[in-house]
């Protein structure tokens, strides 16, 4: 008794789960909150790099076949012509943040072979990959397409074209014609497909130096923050938010070390992010011994990786400025790089407001905007630093 009690309960338990707590009226009870991946879980699943394998559907090929029925006297040639194989398509998907899903292997579907009676084979279905914003597809290391915008598509490989039945062959000269042709193979390549982050600007680094203290500082993005090196072992993006509602993305980028291009530490290959970042923050811990000697090793590693990426727009920003080292350190260190510092705390929020208005301006500069920051204000906030910590 009490089974089938429970059997019939099912549905029913069935339709709960599946009614939204609005629907049960129960709308006060929040939704489960999503847990945040660690760092190293995260970095399973972000795939920046892969090769894929696609090709085209077949053509279906064209049908030879003459038309024999009782009582028909000219019956004549009824071969239709074989479909299309479908394409295998790459499409931009603002939602998705790494390239994990995707496959070794794309084939499109092969069109439908044309049949007596003019039936038309079916058209192949097109295989759509979804792929992040910022997708570069690569072929013999060569660029072939860059992925900028959501919805931008990319044919990787054409498919096949139908063959022709016997139908489409007839003329009036040539009334039963008895030939056809084969569809054709679709196309096959091997491409890479490469993720290159969309920011506008990027936080380089040693390990420790604060980066991603700095980053949460600066935005609502959780990148993880603790007292060992290469805690952060993907790049994140924050959107600084200003008040006239713009927006500027600003990237955290696993920490670089002396000899990166050399593959060491995490190597330089996170440094593929730093490429599309229109401008560059270096983040320097002014509390260690020798900081100076941590903006030549960035700048050297940058332009090992790419020559002038170093050049490109930047600020340099002095971080741990809570520190009494640090104090100690900024006045030698603006002696010998001869370039103005933006002194900080990240993890007190110190002077993040001047920073702020700098990588606005620097932003705005570069994509000539509108919104200019007060330029004297700015001036002041670089020029002196400890002034405006203390
Ligand atoms: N005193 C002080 N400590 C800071 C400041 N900013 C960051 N830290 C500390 O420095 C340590 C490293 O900070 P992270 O933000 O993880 O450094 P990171 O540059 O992201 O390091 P990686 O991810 O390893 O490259 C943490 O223990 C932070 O609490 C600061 O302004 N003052
Ligand atoms: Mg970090």
């Amino acid at each position: 008794m009490a089974t089938s009690l429970h059997y019939h309960l099912l549905p029913f338990r069935r339709l709960l789960q599946n009614m939204s707590s609005i629907q049960r009226g129960m709308s006060s009870i929040p939704p489960r909150r999503k847990k945040n991946l660690s760092e190293k879980k995260l970095s399973k699943h972000f795939v920046d790099w892969r090769r894929v394998r696609v090709a085209g559907g077949n053509g279906g090929d064209g049908c030879v076949s003459v038309r024999r029925e009782a009582h028909v006297e000219f019956g004549g040639p009824d071969g239709g012509d074989g479909g299309n194989g479908g394409h295998v398509i790459l499409e931009c998907e603002q939602s998705l943040k790494s390239l994990e899903r995707v496959l070794p292997l794309y084939r499109g579907e092969a069109g439908g072979k044309g049949k007596s009676q003019n039936r038309h084979g079916r058209n192949g279905k097109h295989n759509v990959i979804k792929v992040p914003l910022g997708t570069l597809v690569k072929e013999n290391n060569v660029i072939i397409k860059d992925l900028e915008n959501e919805h931008d598509m990319f044919m990787l490989a054409a498919g096949g074209e139908g063959g022709r039945g016997n139908r489409s062959f007839m003329t009036a000269q040539h009334k039963t014609p008895m030939m056809g042709t084969c569809g054709t193979p679709g196309e096959e390549r091997v491409l890479h497909l490469e993720l290159r982050t969309m920011a506008h600007v990027g936080l380089i680094g040693f390990p420790n130096a604060g980066k991603s203290t700095l980053l949460r500082a600066l935005s609502r993005a959780r990148p993880a923050v603790a007292a060992y090196p290469f805690t952060t072992l993907n790049p994140h993006v924050g959107m600084v938010i200003y008040d006239d509602m713009e927006q500027v993305a600003v990237a955290d980028i696993p920490g670089l070390i002396r000899g990166a291009h050399q593959n060491r530490g995490l190597g330089h290959s996170f440094l593929r992010h730093i490429e599309r970042c229109r401008c560059l923050l270096y983040v320097i811990d002014l509390s260690v011994k020798d900081p100076w000697s941590q903006l030549s090793d960035l700048r050297y590693e940058l332009e090992q990786y790419l020559p002038g990426l170093s050049e490109r727009p930047h600020a340099i920003v002095g971080n741990k400025m809570d520190l009494k080292e640090s104090r100690t350190n900024l006045i030698e260190f603006q002696d010998r790089i001869r370039l103005p510092v933006i002194a900080i705390s990240a993890q007190l929020s110190r002077n993040i407001g001047p920073l702020k208005d700098h990588i606005r301006k620097l932003y705005d500069q570069d994509i000539g905007g509108k919104h200019k920051v007060n330029q004297a204000q700015d001036e002041k906030t670089v020029q002196t630093p400890v002034n405006r910590i203390i």
